[in-house]
């Protein structure tokens, strides 16, 4: 891809003015800057142009017919991403009260009539560029966000991101009286896995058990993490102890179903998981450790009773 292809883009500017002979002014100057230029006559007008579309920057008359700028302008605010779309408001006003409202219904500048040229070029410009930086600073913010949650290896949310939303969940689910699960999977022998077959395809079966775990863990809500080398563990918000065991028992079927050879495995010729299940209705005073406690409790019972299988345990008896 070109390197440069991002800032040349063509800029989409809209302009909504009900006067013909101003709109084709502002066409002809927004032209020979080799912006695309679109144009509606009224507030509602521009509206539909701004839905359809998505300008990267409004010049919006504040006098018009049928629905004025102001109106315009604070509706196209209530669009998602308008955040992103500077409006510029032109009029004939040079009183305060006008000047102020458009800067309360969300416009980015103003400019009066009659319209110096070569300022407004230089505001279009700058206009649109502090967008476009402040588009990618978003964009970078997010792409890093991600980066701090995530787990390299398995891409699936780290030990960090799984503290912060186990902590979250647990409060929401106690304010709302909802039940919390939490499952604790780790792979069977999977030293020996990794003692036979290579630490390199030990990374592969991690990664295709985290892919398993995602499966199973299917509303929006749920959260599959990475929680130490070989252990994985899932919240489960507003679900109760039953539906924490069949999500477990789907987590176990998916994995062996994913038929990864275990030879030197003592429970089965396939990679298999063992699973701790646990589910309480959280409440303030209670330490959330409490039901990480008790998950690793029930692990333990699987692992303990030979493996590939889930373990349900009552939190805090
Ligand atoms: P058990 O059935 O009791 O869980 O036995 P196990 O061998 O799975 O448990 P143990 O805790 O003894 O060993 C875990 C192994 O997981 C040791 C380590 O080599 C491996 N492991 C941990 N993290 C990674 C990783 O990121 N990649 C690979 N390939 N192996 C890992
Ligand atoms: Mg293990």
């Amino acid at each position: 891809m070109n390197a440069s292809a991002a800032p040349s883009e063509t800029s989409i500017i809209l302009i909504v003015d009900d006067d013909r002979f101003m709109r084709m002014q502002l066409r002809q100057c927004l032209e020979r800057e080799r912006y695309q230029v679109i144009e509606a006559i009224n507030g509602e007008k521009g509206l539909e142009a701004y839905k359809t579309n998505q300008p990267n920057l409004v010049l919006l008359d504040a006098l018009m017919p049928v629905m004025d700028g102001f109106e315009c302008c604070s509706q196209i605010m209530t669009h998602p991403g308008a955040e992103h779309t500077p409006v510029l408001m032109i009029t004939g006003l040079e009183d305060q009260q006008s000047v102020d409202r458009a800067f309360e219904v969300g416009a980015s500048d103003y400019v009066t009539k009659p319209i110096h040229w070569a300022v407004l070029r230089q505001r279009v410009k700058r206009l649109l560029h502090q967008a476009r930086l402040q588009r990618q600073l978003e964009e970078a913010n997010e792409r890093l966000k991600q980066l701090v949650s995530l787990d390299g290896l398995t891409q699936v949310a780290n030990r960090r991101r799984f503290d912060e939303y186990l902590d979250q969940e647990w409060r929401r689910m106690a304010r709302e009286e909802l039940p919390i699960s939490l499952v604790l999977c780790d792979i069977d022998f999977f030293k020996r896995f990794n003692d036979t077959y290579g630490h390199q395809a030990g990374d592969r079966c991690l990664q295709q058990v985290a892919q398993s775990l995602m499966h199973a863990a299917r509303r929006p809500a749920d959260l599959v993490a990475r929680y130490g080398g070989e252990e994985f563990a899932v919240i489960l918000p507003n679900t109760k102890a039953h539906g924490a065991v069949q999500v477990a028992e789907e987590m176990r079927s998916q994995v062996r179903s994913l038929a990864i050879a275990h030879a030197d495995s003592p429970v089965s010729s396939l990679v298999t998981l063992s699973l701790g299940v646990v589910s309480i209705l959280p409440q303030l005073e209670i330490p959330v450790a409490s039901l990480i406690a008790a998950a690793d409790k029930a692990l333990y019972q699987a692992k303990a009773q030979g493996r590939d299988r889930v373990v349900y345990s009552q939190p805090l008896s």
